[in-house]
């Protein structure tokens, strides 16, 4: 979103490293992590927290929003962050990139509505399948999180470029993380194996392809699949990675 809306100039982006520790996301010179962050020096995430509010009680997440002139947090849920850029920036753009609207009026019904069952079985399902521990509970995700892999595909198989049609909006920034993981992680780790983005639903998978190879900038150039995998296989679940780590399909070998 921030690459989207050309707002670089008024975002900077920290990255914190992929390994989730005992206190926490944190910093460590490895790939895109620095070893400490640029503004105050402080290893972990939940600085920030702790920073902006002393008796902070709750879950310490990524995405964080945080604002250095009043040195406190904007904002913490990735779907209300979409929302912010998409505007808040809009009379300090170029009309190009101010003209950008990703929760444009005329579909903002059926946006709502999409994003209701696309964030619960699917965005969601995927981590409600991934941590059942009963049988029941799996089964009560696992099903509704393909059946609604299908009839995102079904949407797709008419030929348009977006879910909502010919306009890229928040629901293709929404979807777009869950689908980049889901065979080299969710597949697997989560159990979510009834079918692969690649095989089994191919206009989600052209879908995909055309995201991260036809706007590199937005999709490709912010996806970091070997450390995700490094992060969803080796940190949470015990699990050594053996390699190879998988990739993107190749686009000639997909279509
Ligand atoms: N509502 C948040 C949820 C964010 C969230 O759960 N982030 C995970 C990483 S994907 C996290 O930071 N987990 C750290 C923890 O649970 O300790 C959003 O979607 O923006």
């Amino acid at each position: 979103m921030r690459k989207l809306k050309g707002l670089e100039e008024f975002i900077d982006v920290v990255w914190l490293h992929w390994a989730l520790g005992e206190k926490g996301w944190y910093f460590k010179e490895e790939d895109n992590s620095l070893a400490k962050d640029p503004y105050y020096g402080y290893t972990l995430l939940r600085e920030f927290y702790f920073k902006a509010d002393p008796g902070y009680d709750k879950r310490f997440t990524v995405p964080m929003l945080w604002d250095r002139k009043y040195e406190t947090i904007v904002n913490n849920e990735s779907s209300e962050i979409i929302r912010i850029f998409n505007t808040a920036f809009n009379g300090q753009l170029p009309p190009e990139k101010a003209g950008i609207d990703v929760y444009p009026e005329d579909l903002r019904s059926e946006i709502d509505e999409v994003n209701e069952w696309v964030y619960n079985k699917v965005n969601n399902g995927v981590y409600k399948t991934g941590f059942a521990t009963t049988q029941q509970a799996y089964d009560e995700n696992v099903y509704p999180l393909f059946e609604s892999l299908e009839r995102l595909d079904k949407r797709l198989s008419d030929g348009r470029e977006f879910i909502m049609g010919s306009k890229l909006t928040e629901v293709d920034l929404r979807l777009y993380p869950t689908i980049v993981r889901f065979d080299a992680a969710y597949f697997t780790l989560f159990r979510c194996n009834i079918k692969m983005i690649r095989y089994g639903y191919p206009y989600l998978h052209k879908w995909l392809l055309h995201l991260y190879y036809d706007f590199p900038e937005i999709f490709k150039g912010t996806t970091f699949l070997e450390q995700l995998k490094k992060g969803y296989a080796s940190t949470r679940f015990g699990i050594t990675p053996a390699g190879p780590i998988p990739l993107i399909m190749e686009r000639q070998a997909a279509l």
